[in-house]
């Protein structure tokens, strides 16, 4: 009688033990050093480079976004194709669990089609990103000079 009370005890403080370890399921994702290339005129495009950060246990993926700033927002890869640079609108960009991926030129971007106005050095942009796990984040982008 004794002995299998203590084993009972024993039993429960296990699962609850494995259900802590376990920790919160599903990515984390954050956004990291979020800004755009300038826009010398209204109707141009522009381009929206960051780090996309998961700290959690299963990747993510980002679709899409939009900005009041623009009449679109798709994600883009470039690549160099016979010497030539060019872009194409890709349907996810993937970021692995506990990985990180690097928007930069000359790679991925968030392209703004067709900007409202002018977007110059100092100013911020509102836009939001859509990922397929994590739904839709707001964020404040700075327009800087490309390094
Ligand atoms: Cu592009």
């Amino acid at each position: 009688m004794h002995r299998s009370f203590i084993i009972a005890i024993v039993f429960v403080a296990t699962l609850s033990l494995s259900a802590c370890g376990a920790g919160p399921s599903g990515p984390q994702v954050s956004v990291e050093d979020a800004w755009s290339r300038p826009v010398p005129a209204a109707g141009g495009n522009g381009a929206v480079f960051m780090r996309l950060v998961n700290g959690g246990n299963e990747a993510d993926q980002l679709v899409g976004g939009e900005s009041p700033a623009a009449g679109a927002v798709e994600v883009h890869k470039t690549t160099m194709e016979a010497g030539v640079m060019k872009m194409e609108h890709i349907a996810g960009l993937e970021i692995p669990a506990k990985g990180k991926v690097s928007l930069e030129p000359g790679g991925y971007h968030v392209m703004l089609i067709g900007v409202n106005q002018a977007l110059q050095p100092g100013d911020t942009l509102p836009i939001t990103l859509n990922f397929e796990k994590s739904g839709e984040m707001q964020l404040e982008v700075q327009v800087r000079e490309v390094k």
